[in-house]
């Protein structure tokens, strides 16, 4: 019997409906309006006016029961709606695992781009629906929908790697994503 037995979630399955966004069983459900995305565009003007419109959700992220705690592997599914604001494609906050370890997505539907930061190089990689990105330990990384419908993936990541937010809005993503002729232009970061 594995020394871990008792802690807190047994051998399960758990089942992802897509039409209706939802997992069961089911974790927290976390949804991120234009308002929880402050200093993150580039173009503040246009952030602030997308609040005052409406405050649209840019993004949810639904979770299993499966806990953030050392040794295990919670999993989460995030779905990003489409959109630009001052020309910037709709993305993620981002961040950096404080406690460095790697972490996988999926694509689920919709078309995005994995754009990930080690505070030197970047890195941008496309995601469609059976797409594997890799995050190696210490890249920061930002999802981005550069399609016309919502761009949803699965994240699985170590339940002890933590979340460091800060670290973007200290460090930038190295790129930003902008709506271009042929779908995604990237261009240098400048602060938002
Ligand atoms: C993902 C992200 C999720 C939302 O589950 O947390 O896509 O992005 P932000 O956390 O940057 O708002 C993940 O990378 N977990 O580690
Ligand atoms: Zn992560």
């Amino acid at each position: 019997m594995s020394q871990y037995h008792a802690v807190p979630v047994p051998p399960m399955s758990i089942r992802f409906d897509q039409a209706a966004g939802t997992l069961s069983p089911e974790g927290p459900t976390l949804t991120r309006r234009m308002s929880d995305l402050e200093g993150l565009f580039r173009d503040h003007e246009a952030w602030e006016k997308a609040v005052a419109d409406g405050d649209p959700v840019v993004y949810s992220v639904i979770s299993s029961p499966v806990p953030e705690i050392d040794r295990e592997l919670p999993q989460s599914i995030t779905t990003i709606q489409p959109g630009t604001t001052g020309g910037e494609l709709w993305m993620t906050k981002g961040h950096q695992h404080p406690n460095h370890q790697g972490e996988i997505y999926l694509g689920i539907s919709g078309r995005g781009g994995l754009l990930m930061f080690d505070g030197t190089e970047t890195r941008w990689v496309e995601m469609t629906p059976g797409t594997i990105g890799y995050m190696p330990p210490g890249w920061a990384h930002r999802s981005v929908n550069i399609g016309d419908e919502p761009y949803s993936f699965l994240a699985v990541y170590p339940g002890g790697a933590g979340h460091d937010y800060g670290w973007v809005l200290e460090h930038g993503m190295g790129l930003r994503a902008l709506s271009g002729a042929d779908g995604v232009e990237l261009v240098d970061y400048v602060e938002g």
